[in-house]
């Protein structure tokens, strides 16, 4: 029976899977040389966690592991039920929460490297301390975010909608001008529309920067509490619970690059359930780093058990 120690958090209602330590060790390396071989030889492990019977396609699991830049405490690995993820807004916020929870950090900033770039957190000192209080409230500063293709028009069920192309830690296709309400009471439409584009968008060969694909669809519209209110439809069937971290960085680009968003203004975005990110973006020379905060609650704690006589061992197949 094989062991693997897990804690899970929830960040606006979006949950994240916290493996604090693989369980077989990885060649040392960049952290984007250890997804590359997590990726080629223990997929399994990926599935194990996140597949039913264990897990579901709403969580996003993360490997904690040993980063290589010397400027760096820790390294994350995010993924999914279908793959890997660059960055995960809603998932560091989980993870820096959690390592509150755990009280391997304190109030203050920490460096983690990702596969794709170092993101700074920084853990707030909570309000009104109550002895077993842990702080919750982080502010990620983002890999750089930017608009790579604006207004790109696609058909969708016999009418024209525009879509930006944008990453913010993520591959994301940002619509605005649709007919549908943002309101979870419309999650199969908005699921059904959003797969419907993501189809568009790989037969038509429209990609990011080389020719990275698209995997993450965000609508957007009105919100009476925040500034705008989205629907995010993450790698897979799945949508985001949370505003979306690195859909919220890529929002914030592209309303940059429009001249909607000044430096370091707030924007806040609402999820399709409710909850709340703040967002802000910042020129620092040529690039545009984004910061998010938002807060995160851990959930529960335990051991995921592996019985290697169990069909399911590896998880359900896909
Ligand atoms: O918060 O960046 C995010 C995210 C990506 C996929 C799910 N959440």
């Amino acid at each position: 029976m094989k062991s693997i120690p897990y804690i899970d958090s929830h960040t606006g209602g979006e949950p994240t899977r916290l493996i604090p330590e693989l369980p077989f060790s990885v060649p040392r390396g960049s952290v984007a040389e250890q997804l590359a071989v997590l990726q080629q030889q223990h997929d399994t492990l990926r599935k194990t966690i996140l597949h039913e019977p264990r897990g579901s396609d709403v969580l996003v699991g993360a490997y904690l592991v040993a980063p290589a830049q010397q400027d760096c405490q820790f390294g994350v690995i995010f993924f999914n039920d279908v793959g890997y993820l660059g960055m995960c807004g809603h998932g560091m916020i989980g993870v820096i929460a959690t390592l509150s929870f755990l009280g391997r950090i304190q109030p203050g900033t920490v460096k983690v490297e990702t596969p794709v770039g170092v993101v700074e957190a920084t853990l707030h000192p909570t309000a009104q301390g109550k002895a077993n209080d842990y702080p919750n409230r982080v502010s990620l500063k983002n890999v750089p975010a930017y608009r790579f293709l604006t207004r790109v028009p696609l058909e969708i069920a016999g009418k024209t909608i525009h879509g930006d192309v944008a990453w913010g830690g993520n591959w994301f296709f940002l619509v605005h001008d649709h007919d549908l309400v943002i309101t979870a009471a419309n999650l199969e439409q908005l699921t059904g529309f959003c797969r419907e584009i993501r189809r568009q968008l790989t037969a038509g060969g429209i990609r990011g920067s080389n020719g990275a694909e698209i995997d993450h669809i965000e609508l957007f519209g009105a919100s009476r509490e925040a500034d705008s209110r989205n629907f995010v439809l993450c790698p897979g069937a799945a949508y985001d619970r949370s505003p979306c971290g690195t859909g919220t960085s890529a929002k914030l680009a592209c309303l940059y690059a429009d001249g909607k968003l000044g430096a370091g203004q707030v924007w806040r975005q609402q999820s399709i359930i409710g909850s709340i990110f703040e967002g802000k973006i910042e020129a620092v020379g040529e690039q545009l780093v984004p910061t998010i905060t938002g807060e995160a609650w851990v959930m529960a704690r335990g051991e995921l058990l592996v019985d290697s006589r169990d069909p399911f061992a590896g998880g359900i197949p896909k």
